[in-house]
């Protein structure tokens, strides 16, 4: 089977001395909350590895994976270097699943045009609980960790 570790964790911390005075927001969902909570230690424990100070980490639960659009929103005009949406969406008996995804990701990509913050999309779109086990923790690794290595690297985009 296809390997889904896709983002190369070459991220080299020495080439960013500034890392330890940097702020980064993660706005999480609690609707899925076993599952983003494990998304959520694995950006903190990557970001925290690579030089973040925990305390300059700055996090905010909203209710489900939509309004992580309006919590981006706001974080976005904050002084952080880089958001991180985290998320899991998954499909039930109705459309619902499709509007979520539909909306959380054109939000997300909307505020990254307007914003001057990178705000990452780490948001798992499943279509049963066992694909978003084994992608927070589970056989193929922890989507949370590869966004805090997006969110490290284009902080980094000048
Ligand atoms: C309503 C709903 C449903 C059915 N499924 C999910 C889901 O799988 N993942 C998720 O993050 N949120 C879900 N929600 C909640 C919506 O995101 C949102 O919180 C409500 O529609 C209120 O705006």
């Amino acid at each position: 089977m296809k390997s889904e570790k896709n983002i190369s964790l070459n991220f080299d911390s020495k080439n960013h001395p500034d890392l330890k005075k940097y702020k980064i927001g993660i706005v999480v969902s609690e609707w899925n909350k076993d599952i983003t909570e494990n998304l959520l230690s694995g950006s903190i424990n990557a970001l925290t590895e690579q030089g973040i100070k925990k305390e300059n980490i700055f996090i905010q639960w909203v209710p489900g994976s939509f309004e992580l659009i309006y919590g981006s929103k706001v974080f976005s005009e904050k002084d952080f270097k880089a958001i991180i949406a985290i998320g899991c969406v998954i499909k039930g008996e109705t459309d619902h699943y499709d509007y979520i995804c539909s909306s959380v990701s054109n939000g997300i990509m909307e505020l990254n045009l307007k914003s001057s913050i990178p705000i990452i999309f780490c948001v798992l779109t499943d279509h049963n609980k066992q694909q978003s086990i084994d992608r927070s923790g589970g056989k193929y690794g922890n989507k949370g960790t590869e966004c805090a290595l997006a969110a490290l690297k284009m902080m980094s985009v000048k």
